[in-house]
This record gives structure tokens, sequence and C-alpha cells, in this order.
């Protein structure tokens, strides 16, 4: 064995090990880790080097990973799961399991990630999957598959299309079509709603008119369909939509899978605006209709996580992205998030702190005048409120 091996393997250890504390960051909403729950350095040696001294003797990467992201998550027998975004030197991403006890740390990969089944010879990169829990009895794993827009003279065109796979205990995953919209030629940031609506399978979309620009789309859409083995979309009907200069102005996408309440349906996804430099996401929440899940009740203004410190810094920085929430028997809620597509974090609140930010922040009113006036009626309302507590 290459001493370098028990070094590295010691050093990978200790990561694992290392508990995980909440910040000193407070906002009431949520509590927010110190470290990071998945890093690139979370991946196994394994995965990386041959541990061969004969074939690698100076115990060098063979196959380096750049980056751990965009995560979906689920809570099965009392562990918590991330089936992570795992990108490789080469740019290409793909998922792999990793498993903790308390759901903020000590986060380990299992053996080897998952190889999906081959069934799209023209998709070149995969990523983003959203776990559902669905009412149906599986998990979906529904994520975005990526290939070449062999259309345009453009090297750099892209399609994307939601790949749609599922399993029951996330060992075994059975590949299913890639979901159709009739209506939109592009689809990312696509999460199966976990209960049939109207008897059917009801899906959060994101219409967009080109692979990056969502264009006419409005924002997060959802459809229904009859078949999930060979899911076709003809109508998408508005959420939550994009507006004029608010977070949500460039693009929004559905994140996590939506958690149910006795008030509505809690949603936490993402909002992306256009700067100079370059698009920034944050992540927002809104809540729909129990009955009509596409029916937005509440939308507080603003965001609900922004990136912070060193969060901004990464591969694709000022980024701050969720696609996976677990919820516990304790009604605890851990809303998983990447920073700058680059590692995994975890910002952990609760069910009652979660509807009573979603229906009591007040709604973005979206002219500046109107926000201090807003603001106004808080700060009048807090000094008469010490006046009398004086
Ligand atoms: C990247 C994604 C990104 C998308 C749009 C893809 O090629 O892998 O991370 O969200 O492009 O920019
Ligand atoms: C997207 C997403 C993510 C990524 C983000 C920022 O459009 O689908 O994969 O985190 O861009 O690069």
């Amino acid at each position: 064995m290459h001493k370098k091996y028990k070094e590295e393997l010691k050093k990978y250890e200790e990561l694992i090990g290392r508990k995980n504390e909440i910040t000193e960051d407070y906002n009431g909403i949520y509590d927010r880790y110190k470290n990071p729950v998945l890093t690139r350095e979370h991946i196994p040696l394994t995965w990386k080097y041959d541990l061969n001294p004969e074939t690698n003797p100076f115990f060098m990467e063979r196959l380096g990973v750049n980056a751990v992201m965009n995560s979906g998550a689920i809570y099965l027998n009392g562990k918590y799961y991330l089936v992570a975004r795992i990108e490789g030197n080469d740019r290409k991403s793909f998922f792999g399991v990793a498993e903790s006890d308390n759901g903020v740390d000590g986060f380990r990969f299992w053996d080897y990630p998952i190889l999906l089944p081959d069934t799209c010879p023209e998709e070149t990169n995969v990523y983003d999957m959203r776990l559902t829990k669905h009412e149906d009895g599986y998990i979906y794993g529904v994520f975005c598959s990526e290939s070449k827009d062999t259309g345009v003279n453009d090297l750099s065109a892209a399609v994307a299309a939601a790949g749609i796979v599922r399993t029951k205990d996330l060992k075994t995953w059975e590949r299913l079509d890639n979901l159709k919209t009739l209506r939109s030629p592009q689809q990312r940031n696509v999460v199966l709603h976990p209960e049939f609506v109207k008897g059917k399978y009801a899906f959060y979309t994101r219409p967009m008119d080109d692979f990056i620009d969502t264009g006419s789309g409005g924002g997060v859409g959802f459809g229904l369909c009859d078949d999930i083995e060979h899911a076709v979309i003809d109508e998408e009907v508005m959420t939550s939509k994009r507006k004029y200069h608010t977070i949500t102005e460039a693009k929004n996408g559905a994140g996590a899978t939506p958690i149910k309440t006795d008030m509505g349906w809690i949603h936490i996804a993402h909002g992306v605006r256009n700067t100079a430099a370059g698009l920034r996401y944050v992540i927002y929440a809104f809540a729909t209709d129990l009955n009509d899940p596409s029916k937005v009740i509440a939308e507080p203004s603003g965001m609900l996580i922004g990136p912070k410190g060193w969060e901004r810094v990464g591969d694709v920085s000022n980024v701050v992205f969720t696609n996976g929430a677990i919820v516990n028997e304790k009604d605890e809620v851990f809303i998983y998030y990447a920073s700058s597509d680059t590692r995994m974090h975890v910002a952990v609140t609760t069910i009652e702190k979660l509807k009573d930010y979603v229906f009591h922040t007040p709604q973005d009113p979206l002219r500046s005048v109107k926000c201090v006036e807003q603001r106004i009626e808080l700060i009048k309302k807090n000094l008469e409120f010490l006046k009398n507590e004086s």
C-alpha cells in the first residue's frame, strides 16, 4: 500500500467524522450550518485513485472529481440520503448516494455511483435530480438530461429535457421515457409532485424557449400526465411567475419536492436575476393550495437563502441552488443547497417556522416606494410596542 493512501484516508475519515455546528448567523427562519455537508473531498479515494502502487507509483488521481453539488434528498428508514450531482474533472456529471444518520454531518457515499440505464444515446450530461416519494409506491428521480443541439451550427448549443427514473431502494433504478412537454421545446428543473392530482401524475415544469433563456417562459409551470412510463404533458399552467425587478426576473424554477403542510404545499425554489457579474441565483419559497397545487396562495417577498461569505465563490460564483429538502418525524426541515456549483450545505428549520415564514412574511410590493411604506409600517408598530413595554 502506498503511504500516501494511508495519509489521504486519514484525512478523509477525519472529514467524514467532523461534527457540524450551527453558525451564529441569525434570522429566526432557519439555522445555517457551518461546514458543508458534501464536498469533493467527500468522494471516496477508490473513485479517484488507482490504489495499486505498481500501476500508480505516484499515487496520482486518475479520475479526479471537480465538484459535488445540487443534490436530491430523501428520508428513508430514519436515514438521510442525498443523491448528489458529482462533476468529474471532465465536466460530465453523474449521481451518487450519500447517507447520514442525522442529516447535518457524517455523509458518506456508498461504494459505487449510480450507473443509469443507457437508454438515450444522444444524452451527454445528466444533473440535478429531484427525488419524490410518490403515493404510487415508487421513489422517482427526475433530472436534467442534456444533449447537443444538432439543429444549429454552434458547438455549445444544447437541448435540456427531463429524464425520469424510479426505484424502491436507491440501488436499482429503472429508466422511463423522458418527459415530453408538447408546448415547450426545452425543460430543466422538473419536479414530480408526490400525490396524484385529479387521478394523474403531476409535474412542476419550467418552460423555456432556449437552453439558457427562458424567453417567453413565464415561470414555474405545472402539468398533468396519464402515463408516467411515457410521460406527456400537453398544457402547462403557471404557478410561481417571474416578475420584473424581483429575484425571479431572469428565471425561476422548482427546487425541492413540495412539502405538504396543513396550510398548503410549501415550495422551496430558485430565482435568478441577471447582473454585470453574471446570473445570480437565490432560493425563495412560496405555497400552493392543498387541493390545487398549481395555485399560489402565499409568496413571501424576496429570498429565503442567498449566497453568503465564502458560499459566494466557486465554479459558478454567486449561486445558491436547491433541489432537495427532508422533513423528519420531528417535523424538522433540512434544506440542502449547493453554493456556487461547488459544494453542498444544509440549513435547518421546522414545519412550524416555515409555515410562519411563508404565510406571514409580507408580499413583495414590487416598487421601492411601496417597500419603504411597508417597512415604515413595521417600524411604527415596533416603536409603539417598545413605548408600551417601557
Ligand atoms: C450545466 C448546468 C447549468 C446549465 C445552464 C449545463 O450545461 O451543466 O449546471 O445549469 O448548463 O447554464
Ligand atoms: C442551472 C441549474 C444548476 C446550476 C445553475 C448555476 O441552470 O440547473 O445546475 O446550479 O444553473 O450554474
